[in-house]
């Protein structure tokens, strides 16, 4: 079983194993599944192995002996082999890019993207590898230092959506990896081929066997034991909030670190003083890129109430001239969603919206003309009149799908954009900086855009949301590292006598 061969249509698609103390395996139960192009059902582009509790607990017995080892190694060496995979990334970019297009569906610039964003990250932990990873901190007692350093947790489980099949898993790997940690990586069910690639590549750039260790299969099999094995005192999560609360509620009954990334239900607020175009080019690009898959994606629109006709009008025409199509095809703006389950759970939506009496503008429907009946399409959506109560504006649903909600003003405005479960991005187009600078006071999320649309956020900052989005962490960005260290503060007595904190230092009478 040796995940060598370039993918192929079925049925001679190559089958791919678990990569468990360095060396593909087969799963222990034997069991398989398919990998589908979502613009062509029929073409499985991989077959991969269905991990269950056996193979996560191989994985984590070869993650623990390979922890010591990998933790002693000094961060810049750790470092270096960071380099080189992000250089090994880069050299395959387009190839990369191409196999995410056709396992994924999103379209092709986008892929490069979603790649791009994996190789800033890499290249981003691999600098932060010779930085400062601690603080010297002055004593009250003298001859004595004390100073913080970052520790590694151990062996950490890295569970990853399909939406962003290669940037998701860096954020996570790679400052696991960079903090000295051992890895059990579970990747969705819908990429494996993509976590596949980047496993081969951080193993040719030099990772040795045993630190990374990944198992594909279904999150109720291979994420469920991964959660529940005991060896593993921390899980990273990305998903849905359904999955990742449960997740949340078995780490805390054992004691383990948990971190969550979990959606979002973000608006974009168009104020009348706002350039309308610019918010249009946003509204079109935050809702529709990535197919609204997302968990960034503008999904609200917040239309002060005097510009509402205008931005409507102009936005409808623009989302008519949206080509639906196969994300390989230059021509295509929007790419397939992911499979058929979230096919039919958006248009359940949209079906919930047309009960719940807001104006379908646009869209609403499954593409079946011609060769978009072969894949999971989607009509680029658009609703109006929504009000802030009904489920398309309360509701994370991951598709083509943006609803339109008139506001009277700009009080309105941030109520009804403060007021979900969810806090991840949320952005305001105006013109007037008062405006502006107290939206961004006042927007309570985890990012703020001001006159750009939700999505496109980088890797040197902070990534992850309040409320109901996240536990309190972030990805990326300098505080990557948090979720993947413990601090261990050391306090050295050069003295030769007991110093004792709090009372020699404050001697009365
Ligand atoms: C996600 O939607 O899960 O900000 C991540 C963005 C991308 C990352 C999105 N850089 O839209």
């Amino acid at each position: 079983m040796t995940p060598a061969a370039a993918p192929a249509e079925s049925p001679s698609a190559p089958t791919y194993g678990h990569f468990i103390g360095g060396a593909w395996r087969e799963p222990i139960g034997g069991r398989t599944f398919e990998s589908r192009n979502p613009a062509r059902r029929q073409e499985v582009v991989g077959r991969f192995a269905a991990g269950g509790a056996d193979d996560i607990d191989l994985a984590v017995q070869a993650a623990r002996a390979a922890f010591p080892a990998w933790a002693r190694t000094p961060m810049p060496e750790r470092a270096d082999i960071l380099l080189r995979a992000a250089r090994l990334l880069a050299d395959r970019k387009e190839a990369l890019a191409e196999l995410m297009t056709r396992e994924m569906g999103k379209v092709l610039t986008e892929a490069r993207g979603d790649v791009q964003e994996g190789i800033d990250m890499t290249l981003y932990m691999a600098g932060q590898g010779r930085r400062p990873s601690g603080e010297t901190v002055p004593s009250e007692l003298r001859q004595k230092r004390c100073f913080t350093e970052r520790v590694p947790i151990g062996v950490v489980g890295c569970i990853t959506p399909w939406n962003f099949p290669l940037a998701i898993p860096t954020w996570k790997v790679m400052p696991a990896l960079l903090a000295g940690n051992a890895i059990v990586f579970k990747p969705a069910e819908d990429t494996p081929l993509m976590a596949v690639r980047l496993v081969e590549i951080l193993i040719e750039a030099g990772l040795p066997a045993g630190v990374l260790n990944l198992v594909t299969g279904f999150g109720e099999d291979a994420g469920a034991a991964l959660v529940r094995h005991a060896q593993v005192p921390a899980i990273s999560f990305t998903g849905s909030a359904e999955v990742g609360h449960a997740i949340a509620a078995a780490c805390g009954g054992a004691g383990k670190r948990v971190g969550l990334e979990l959606g979002g239900k973000n608006a974009m607020i168009v104020l009348a003083d706002g350039d309308l175009e610019l918010a249009v080019d946003g509204a079109l690009w935050g809702a529709f890129g990535t197919s609204g898959q997302r968990c960034t994606a503008t999904s609200r629109l917040v239309v002060e109430r005097s510009a509402v006709a205008e931005f409507t009008e102009r936005l409808v025409a623009r989302v008519g001239q949206l080509h639906l199509g196969d994300g390989l095809d230059p021509a295509t703006d929007v790419g397939p969603v992911i499979n058929e389950r979230q096919l039919h759970r958006i248009h359940g939506y949209t079906e919930a919206g047309q009960q719940e009496a807001a104006r379908l503008l646009t869209g609403g429907a499954i593409a079946t003309d011609g060769a978009l009946g072969e894949g999971f399409f989607y009509r680029p959506t658009l609703f109006t009149d929504v009000r802030p109560a009904m489920r398309i504006a309360q509701e994370e649903i991951f598709g083509p799908t943006t609803a339109i909600i008139p506001v009277d003003d700009f009080e309105e405005a941030m109520t009804v954009a403060n007021g979900t479960r969810y806090g991840l991005s949320l952005a305001v187009y105006t013109r007037d900086l008062q405006r502006a600078m107290a939206a961004v006071d006042r927007l309570e999320a985890g990012i703020v855009y001001v006159n750009a649309p939700t999505i496109g956020a980088e890797i040197q900052l902070p990534f992850g949301g309040t409320k109901w989005t996240g536990n309190g962490h972030r990805e990326a960005g300098t505080t990557a590292m948090d979720e993947f260290s413990e601090w261990k503060t050391v306090y050295i007595d050069y003295s030769g006598r007991l110093q004792r904190a709090q009372i020699d230092t404050h001697q009365t009478g």
